[in-house]
């Protein structure tokens, strides 16, 4: 008999603005294809108006895969923590049914251990998602022994174990979902795609390499195939690469350019995350006949002697470079940075923003303080010094602002309006200019508006 699994995306944020559940899409792709004896069934609380009640009494799900992406909003500005909301979800499917529950995505592959013990589910996935999930769900439509399988984590005469998973797909099965498309592309202005996973930095605060494992491309031909067909079937022009950072493998991707170039796509444009590392003007132009057309950089200081205590693997002058690249190829660029981290001083917050003045039509978007993750080296600095103890799950917002400097806002807001630039500190709420904008349709990030 046919089973039935309900996937659900938990992430309600709509700041900076709704972010398309990529996961659920790549999951039910691979599902529908490498597992046909489920039925899948995709529910996500902004898109659709049923509510979980009533979804759950029309398909009496055998299993409910749940997908957590932000457990917090990482500023300490305005702090947010999501998981007490995921909780109380959580409990409540234990009251409306007695299907297996499933845990997975970014958020969860950061603290698998202890948001297991918090969330209680009765399985969770820890990192990349596609195969763990359907050798998972196979296991226990079999009623097989599932304690070896990779990536998985269970419960086990009271203690929480997880086998990590080492082994990566490296294609996708993008399935397009109509009301998916349509409600994100209204209302962010935006669709979104991965073309690679992983991230090859060791940066002292990232998670990345935590969720996503070893850097690794996928395939260019599917990837184009998946533009194309956003493109020409749903009138998708605009894509954000999500990417950890789209610049690594420069061969890949000048394949993948001149692939979605030989396509003939007048009206796409594109954008990512980039690092200002190793990024030549010739590729930079030949990503601007492909139709880039925003690059959000993860510089994090403009300091050399900040980049070198955060472990970045650029300096100063690479960022004035690139920058001056962007400016000369017509391509929309901004800087996120992280003021206050690990070995910033009074000083260093002071040439960040004169640096600031040598960077022409752009924007910040500065962070004030590092959010402590686990398997970070910034934790280890945190335990060290005594900003955090040793056993902190970390999954309350915990900071590192370095001690001795000042922070307070009335500085940095008077550094800020003193530079030539924008600066949008994460307190600023632009939402309501945001969804006018998007009603008028314009699409793209929309920072690009506010360059001076
Ligand atoms: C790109 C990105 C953005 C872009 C998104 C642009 C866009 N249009 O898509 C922008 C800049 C907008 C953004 C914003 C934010 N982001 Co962000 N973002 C990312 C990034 C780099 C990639 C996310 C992505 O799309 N991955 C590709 C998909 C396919 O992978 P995935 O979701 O992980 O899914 C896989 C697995 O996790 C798993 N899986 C997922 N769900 C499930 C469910 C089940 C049941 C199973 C079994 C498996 C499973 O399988 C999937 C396929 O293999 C991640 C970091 C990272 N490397 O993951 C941060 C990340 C997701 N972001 C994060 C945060 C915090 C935010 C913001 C809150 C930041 C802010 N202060 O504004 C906002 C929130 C926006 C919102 N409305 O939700 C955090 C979330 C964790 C946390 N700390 O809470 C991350 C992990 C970065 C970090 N700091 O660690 N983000």
């Amino acid at each position: 008999m046919k089973k039935t699994t309900l996937l659900i995306s938990l992430n309600k944020l709509t700041v900076p603005y709704p972010v398309f559940p990529l996961a659920l899409v790549y999951l039910h792709g691979f599902l529908k294809e490498k597992l046909p004896s489920h039925d899948i069934i995709l529910w996500d609380p902004l898109v659709h108006t049923a509510t979980i009640e009533e979804i759950i009494l029309q398909h009496n799900p055998d299993y409910i895969a749940l997908s957590i992406r932000n457990i917090d909003n990482t500023s300490s500005l305005n702090e947010l923590n999501f998981i007490g909301q995921y909780r109380d979800f959580i409990d409540n499917l234990r009251y409306l049914t007695k299907a297996t529950l499933i845990v997975g995505g970014s958020g969860f592959s950061i603290f698998p251990l202890p948001l297991f013990e918090f969330l209680s589910p009765d399985f969770g996935i820890a990192g990349e998602g596609e195969v763990p999930l359907q050798t998972l769900l196979k296991t226990l439509d079999a009623r097989g022994d599932y304690t070896s399988i990779p990536g998985v984590v269970y419960r086990s005469k009271g203690a929480v174990i997880h086998h990590q998973n080492h082994s990566f797909l490296n294609y996708q099965r993008y399935s397009f979902h109509p009301d998916f498309i349509e409600y994100y592309w209204q209302h962010s202005g935006m669709l979104n795609l991965q073309t690679k996973r992983g991230c090859a930095f060791d940066c002292i605060y990232c998670t990345y390499p935590v969720i996503d494992g070893d850097a690794r491309a996928h395939q260019v031909a599917e990837l184009v195939e998946t533009v194309a067909t956003l493109y020409r079937k749903y009138g998708i022009t605009y894509i954000f690469f999500t990417d950890s950072v789209f610049n690594m493998f420069p061969a890949f991707n000048r394949a993948f350019a001149e692939a979605l170039i030989a396509e003939n796509l007048p009206k796409f444009r594109w954008g990512g995350y980039f690092s200002p590392k190793n990024l030549s003007k010739e590729e930079l132009s030949l990503y601007k006949k492909a139709g880039l057309e925003h690059i959000e950089f993860g510089t994090e200081s403009l300091s050399d002697t900040v980049l070198k205590a955060y472990n970045k693997p650029f300096l100063f002058e690479d960022v004035k470079m690139v920058s001056q690249f962007c400016i000369e190829l017509d391509i929309h660029y901004s800087h996120f940075l992280i003021l206050g981290g690990y070995g910033e001083t009074n000083e260093t917050i002071e040439e960040t923003f004169e640096n600031a003045k040598l960077l022409k039509n752009t924007v910040f978007f500065p962070y004030v303080g590092m959010r402590i993750y686990p398997h970070t080296h910034l934790k280890e600095y945190a335990i060290a010094e005594g900003v955090i103890s040793k056993d902190d799950t970390l999954l309350e917002n915990r900071f590192y602002l370095q001690k001795g400097v000042d922070l307070s806002l009335e500085r940095l807001g008077a550094l800020a309006a003193k530079s030539q630039s924008r600066w949008i500190f994460p307190d600023e709420n632009d939402a309501e200019t945001i969804e006018k904008m998007r009603k008028k349709q314009f699409k793209g990030p929309l920072w690009e508006y506010l360059i001076r």
